[in-house]
């Protein structure tokens, strides 16, 4: 061995890196709304950018992959134009919670050191002149730590959904859509869907994002559709540790998911929010076959269908709508029409599992559960307490032929016997669920829906 063949195998690796990484890369971008005085780079809490999209931009520029925000409040303009939004870029890592004197990521507190983005520019605590959204999604992105608030999007079309955060480009905007969105796919399926969303190729754009939301609060948020977040056309958002708290929308309170939208949702929360037609929490639809898992739906309302969750497959061109709800606890909602907890409709294929029901309310039926026009729901270990259907069914009803299987674990597939003699035909239904059925479904009709069952079970 050489000396300089030493010298390479020592220092080598070091040295390539170092050429490798060109000298304006910056690990992690500082914003801090306190840093009045300046100076105004970024690359350090003394000299934070005072924006947040200031903040986001350079990170792309710079190549850094981390924006850290000290607390305090951030709007996404100090003008008055409401179709001025925070742009999440690809790539680009959005962290709040921060004092902003830390040097470890690991070192914020989001609860205590709150970092609003707030779509209340123009007057304040006036919801007219508001921003119509606050956030844009993007893909390979993440948002985590925020409070997002404020949004108004009671325009049109794009501008009455998703005011807290909208997960799809409008391709019908002017050249606010144009940047590093606008080179998105034009055609083609979802890349992110699940497998088996069943989508016809050709039938969606692809203009969904799929960004990572955590540890945030959506509150205070109003839409049309998609109070606090709108998630659209393949767009399939990864959200885990979120407040959903009093937004309201005419569809989907607090989140609207539609064309196979397949949102992962878990231990979230859903207080008091609000949908004047369906979906008091949470709306889906057109083959949006969300996950849901760990979540709590808490005193959210609707003047129709679907306080916590409402689930519509109003389109044969997509796949069914088959969310799965796993191990989530439904409270004090209430309905005006079906569906406390959960409203089904028109042959949407739900799998609801593990979940409890307690004191939901709904005037015409299905205090816990509804389900609707051919529906094929499996709903497997759930428990019912204080539910009340007001004139209809307190727990779970269903309208229509072949409507629900319900499946407890101690009638489990690996009882045989009990599966032979209950069912016939392949349903599996507990003395607790039968009582509950025991109004407008049979046990005969819920047995012939269970040909076919989610591979889940
Ligand atoms: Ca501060
Ligand atoms: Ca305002």
């Amino acid at each position: 061995m050489t000396k300089v063949g030493t010298f390479w195998r020592r220092y080598g690796a070091i040295l390539t890196l170092q050429i490798l990484i060109p000298a304006s890369v910056w690990a992690v971008v500082y914003v801090d709304v306190d840093n009045t005085k300046g100076p105004w780079d970024g690359k350090s809490w003394a000299s934070a950018y005072k924006t947040v999209q200031e903040g986001i931009d350079a990170a792309i520029h710079a190549g850094a992959g981390q924006v850290w925000v000290a607390e305090g409040t951030y709007k996404p303009t100090s003008g008055t134009d409401r179709t001025v939004w925070f742009k999440l870029r690809s790539g680009v890592a959005l962290y709040g919670g921060f004092k902003g004197t830390e040097n470890k990521r690991r070192q914020r507190d989001w609860v205590q050191n709150v970092t609003i983005l707030s779509g209340d520019i123009g007057k304040q605590d006036d919801l007219s002149d508001n921003s119509y959204h606050v956030v844009k999604g993007a893909d390979d992105a993440t948002i985590d730590g925020f409070t997002i608030t404020g949004g108004n999007a009671d325009g049109y079309l794009y501008h009455s959904k998703g005011a807290g955060m909208v997960n799809y480009e409008n391709l019908h905007s002017s050249s606010k859509a144009s940047g590093p969105d606008s080179r998105r796919r034009a055609s083609g399926p979802p890349g992110k869907g699940r497998p088996g969303d069943g989508a016809r190729p050709g039938f969606l754009a692809g203009t969904g994002f799929s960004p990572a939301v955590a540890h945030c609060i959506f509150e205070g948020n109003r839409a049309a559709e998609g109070g606090a977040m709108y998630n659209y056309d393949g767009a399939c958002p990864t959200i885990s540790h979120c407040t959903f708290v009093q937004n309201r929308a005419d569809k989907g309170g607090a989140m609207l998911s539609r064309v196979a939208s397949n949102c992962n949702v878990s231990d979230c929360t859903f207080i008091e929010n609000y949908a004047k037609w369906r979906g008091g929490a949470v709306f889906l639809d057109y083959g949006a076959s969300a996950k849901l898992t760990r979540c709590t739906f808490r005193q959210n309302n609707t003047d129709g269908n679907g306080a916590g969750i409402y689930v519509d497959d109003t389109s044969s061109q997509i796949g069914h709508t088959s969310p799965e709800i796993v191990d989530c606890t439904f409270t004090k909602n209430s309905a005006k029409f079906r569906g406390g907890g959960i409203a089904n409709f028109n042959k949407c294929t739900p799998v609801i599992t593990n979940c409890s029901f307690n004191g939901n309310t709904a005037a015409k039926g299905g205090g816990a559960i509804s389900n609707d026009y051919q529906v094929r729901a499996w709903i497997r270990d759930c428990k019912y307490s204080g539910n009340s259907g007001g004139s209809g069914q307190a727990d779970v009803p269903g309208r229509s032929r072949p409507a629900v299987v319900c499946l407890n674990r101690r009638f489990d597939l690996t009882r045989p016997a009990v599966w032979r003699r209950q069912s016939g035909r392949g349903a599996v239904i507990s003395p607790v669920t039968l009582r509950a059925f025991s109004g407008e479904t049979t046990a005969t009709q819920m047995a012939g829906s269970a040909a076919k069952r989610p591979r889940s079970l």
